[in-house]
């Protein structure tokens, strides 16, 4: 009688960690948006998903459960290009992760970082994410070495996009694709919810890491390299004239205005298999 050793599946229990790096990764990738995406295909190239747009390495255990959040409303083109380029990018990154799409509800001022906040907030129901990605909907990054993930110190993604010329705009630039942990996140009490219109309230969040002590982590402007989707001001997110005041005050604000005062209300949740949507009563200013 023969035994076969080796070259046996192993059971699930004894699944070893996924590499620091993954040896799965591609480095520079062909990013462009000339031709139109369509969510079928993008499905069709999907398959390993599960609803929730959910994704689990299958050959070892992921080192960080991520949970990327997406502010959101009115943009369907730039978020099928979003999941188009990201699925296959964070299946490369051997990622436990789940995509939240957070929508405004309704026709009010859009803010920004109340939708990040409720969508920390409803992913943690879901599951026991110990990191979340945090990305505007048009950034997607030309480089899958930019890994999705968390790390000792708050993390800036976006560093270096095309439209600042590969570079960072200002020294505490931290918006676009930003990356913490639960802890880091809880330490500065979430995000502001009162930051109604466009700007600011990035700089708002980095005071507050910066209040806290943390210092923000980067790539390599090499491997930050990532492409914004051109795109035309956005009707009711005007720019808000009280964002300077704001960031002058936020050591003041800090620990009365962030996640332990969020308030909101769930109008829907859609499961698709690219995404969890999310559509949120955020209120008004
Ligand atoms: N967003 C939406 N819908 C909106 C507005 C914003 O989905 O109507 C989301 C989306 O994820 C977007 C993010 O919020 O990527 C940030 O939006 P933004 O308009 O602040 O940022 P963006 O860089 O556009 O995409 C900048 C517009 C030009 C402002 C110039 C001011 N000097
Ligand atoms: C700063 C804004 C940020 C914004 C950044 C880049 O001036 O919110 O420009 O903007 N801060 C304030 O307005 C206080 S961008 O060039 O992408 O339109 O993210």
């Amino acid at each position: 009688e023969t035994v076969i050793i080796g070259d046996v599946e192993k059971p699930a229990e004894v699944l070893e960690s996924c590499p620091e790096t993954s040896p799965l990764l591609v480095g520079q990738l062909r990013v462009e948006f000339s031709t139109p995406v369509d969510f079928n295909l993008v499905r069709q190239g999907n398959k390993h998903l599960t609803m929730g747009g959910r994704y689990t390495p299958t050959k070892c255990v992921a080192l960080q459960k991520v949970a990327i959040i997406i502010p959101y409303r009115n943009r369907e083109e730039h978020l099928k290009y979003w999941l188009y380029y990201l699925h296959p990018i964070l299946k490369r990154q051997l990622l436990d992760y789940g995509i939240y799409i957070i929508e405004q509800d309704g026709e009010n001022t859009f803010n920004r970082a109340k939708l990040l906040n409720v969508g920390y907030a409803e992913a943690l129901k879901e599951y026991d994410y110990d990191c979340f990605i945090f990305s505007d909907v048009d950034i997607i990054p030309m480089d899958d070495r930019n890994t999705y993930g968390c790390s000792s110190q708050p993390r800036h993604l976006s560093v270096s996009m095309d439209k600042f010329g590969f570079r960072l705009p200002y020294k505490q630039y931290f918006g676009g694709v930003s990356a913490m942990s639960k802890k880091q996140y809880e330490k500065i009490n979430g995000f502001p919810n009162n930051y109604w219109g466009w700007g600011g309230e990035d700089d708002d969040i980095f005071n507050r890491l910066s209040i806290r002590g943390m210092r923000i982590s980067r790539p390599s402007a090499e491997i930050g390299k990532c492409k914004m989707i051109r795109h035309g001001r956005d009707r009711k997110n005007e720019e808000n004239p009280q964002r300077f005041n704001r960031n002058a005050h936020t050591r003041q604000t800090i620990n009365t205005d962030g996640i332990r005062s969020l308030k909101y209300k769930v109008v829907n949740i859609e499961k698709d298999l690219l995404y969890t949507k999310i559509r949120v009563d955020i209120g008004k200013p």
